[in-house]
């Protein structure tokens, strides 16, 4: 890859950050491309693409800077403005200033506490069984699950159920629901479009775009019909806030088009995200006996031999350890990669990077995940990092897989509670053996995943959990 000398870049500043130009190098791994040249150059750099410029950091300390909502705000960078075709003003693509941002963010946020999460508890739990069920009839067979597929039919039914009321019905087809694969080509649509190449005619690419933008609308239309038709009262689900509240200073609701925006929004935000970071940590834990003894333990300990435990709100809240694996699952690969941030007024970025006011600037969040305040081995997979005290002695802002500030992500708790809960579950229930000798392929579809993993599974014996439980209760060392 060609390194340009430092100070050519546009507004030729001379400010020491290396610009690279990977016009020649576009491919369909953007992220892993730009983990690369920061691996390459250092923790700052400008990156050309057909001449447009753009600021990828991951150094700590400048990200803790890009972090200050006083200095910095969200941007709708390139690939966000694409999506924005599909979803409009909806919470995630939506510029700070517009309205229905703040409006719908203000109707929402309640059903996204804390708190709010015991609502969504029951029906978690009735998707979970849903894996469990697919999984052992695999299991029984002696076949391989495909995980990556399974975590995504799982979270989409789980967001489909909890938010809207409506049912994906995934684990009955074989094939992924066409919602989901129509989806991932918007998805892929938008991050490719970033790379395009002025020379080139896209009017296929971008008609078959049309096609499924107007089949995620039909979609999502028949979510809100059906929840019309079955009317509106008594729901406190996320389409029965967005079709009933009004928005407290101004006492308008939101419009049905903005609805629809929303419904879009949080199929994508809440799925693909969440099936991702489940996927990674079922990864991990294949590759690491250790560490899924650990979480085994602390399922075991918690649930007993009961083969069929039915984990409560509070339970989940004491799965520590199958947190931590998540937060570090999410440390090594954060499903939702980069965030952009763009200077309220002209400023100095690290005191040396000048920015003008509306300069934009991406975190690279894998790379500031890797930076040298997470010790000499970051590639290795190692859930204690998040032990309260180890959490302690770190920057806050070294750790972002859910973005920043204001418009940080909103489905955070939901998603926790969600993985964790399943994750337990999964682990209490099976040994997973890494069958193929799996090699990590990161698929990116503005998301990340651990493309084609598949694991064999063997049901514990209730022997097996009742020897950890009653282990961990002596405090004695579980065998192998
Ligand atoms: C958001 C979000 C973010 C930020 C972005 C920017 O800044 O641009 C991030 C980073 C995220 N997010 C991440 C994540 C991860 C995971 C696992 C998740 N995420 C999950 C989820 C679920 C759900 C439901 C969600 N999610 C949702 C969401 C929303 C709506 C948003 C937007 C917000 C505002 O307001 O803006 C987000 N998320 Fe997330």
């Amino acid at each position: 890859t060609p390194l340009l000398p430092a100070g050519t870049a546009e507004g030729g500043s001379s400010d020491g950050v290396p610009l690279v130009d990977i016009s020649e190098q576009t491919n369909n791994t953007p992220i892993q491309q730009a983990m690369e040249l920061t691996r390459r150059h250092g923790p700052v750099l400008r990156r050309r693409l057909h001449g447009t410029d753009m600021l990828f950091v991951s150094d700590p300390d400048l990200v803790a800077e890009l972090c200050d909502d006083q200095r910095f705000a969200k941007f709708v960078n390139q690939s966000l403005e694409n999506v924005r075709e599909f979803t409009h003003d909806g919470l995630f693509t939506a510029y700070n200033d517009e309205p229905n941002w703040a409006k719908a963010h203000d109707i929402l946020m309640p059903a996204f506490a804390l708190g709010s999460m015991r609502t969504y508890h029951p029906v978690m739990l009735q998707v979970a069984r849903r894996v469990i069920d697919a999984w052992d009839a695999r299991a029984a067979g002696g076949e391989p699950v495909a995980v990556t597929d399974d975590m995504t039919r799982m979270t989409l039914d789980t967001i489909g159920l909890a938010g809207f009321g409506y049912d994906f019905g995934s684990f009955d087809r074989a094939e992924p629901h066409p919602f989901v694969s129509a989806m991932v080509r918007c998805l892929e649509w938008s991050m490719r479009k970033v790379a395009r190449r002025p020379d080139v005619d896209y009017s296929e690419q971008d008609e078959a775009f049309r096609a499924d933008t107007a089949y995620l609308t039909s979609v999502v239309d028949e979510v809100i019909q059906a929840r019309v038709a079955a009317g509106e009262s008594g729901t406190d689900d996320l389409l029965g806030l967005m079709l009933g509240a009004t928005h407290p200073s101004d006492g308008t609701p939101l419009d049905h088009a903005n609805i629809r925006d929303q419904v879009i929004t949080f199929l994508i935000a809440g799925h693909e995200t969440t099936s991702g970071a489940l996927s990674f940590a079922l990864h991990y834990l294949a590759k690491n006996p250790g560490e899924l003894r650990r979480v085994q333990r602390e399922a075991d300990a918690l649930f007993g031999a009961d083969a069929d435990p039915e984990p409560t709100f509070e339970q989940v809240g004491l799965l520590r350890y199958t947190r931590q694996v998540l937060n570090e699952a999410l440390r090594l690969w954060p499903t939702a990669a980069a965030f952009s941030r763009q200077a309220r007024e002209d400023t100095m970025l690290g005191g040396r990077i000048p920015m003008r006011a509306g300069q934009p600037a991406i975190v690279l969040t894998p790379m500031l995940h890797r930076a040298a305040v997470w010790g000499d081995n970051p590639e290795l997979f190692d859930p204690s990092r998040f032990d309260p005290e180890a959490e302690a002695a770190r920057p806050v802002h070294a750790y972002k897989p859910f973005g920043t500030g204001e418009r940080a992500c909103i489905g955070r708790q939901f998603a926790l509670h969600e993985a964790t809960m399943l994750l337990a579950m999964l682990v209490h229930r099976y040994r997973l053996i890494d069958h193929a000798d799996y090699r990590l392929h990161v698929k990116e579809s503005l998301t990340l995943k651990p493309e084609g993993l598949t694991l064999r599974l063997i049901p514990r014996t209730p022997q097996e959990r009742a020897v950890a439980a009653a282990a961990v209760a002596t405090g004695a060392p579980v065998r192998d």
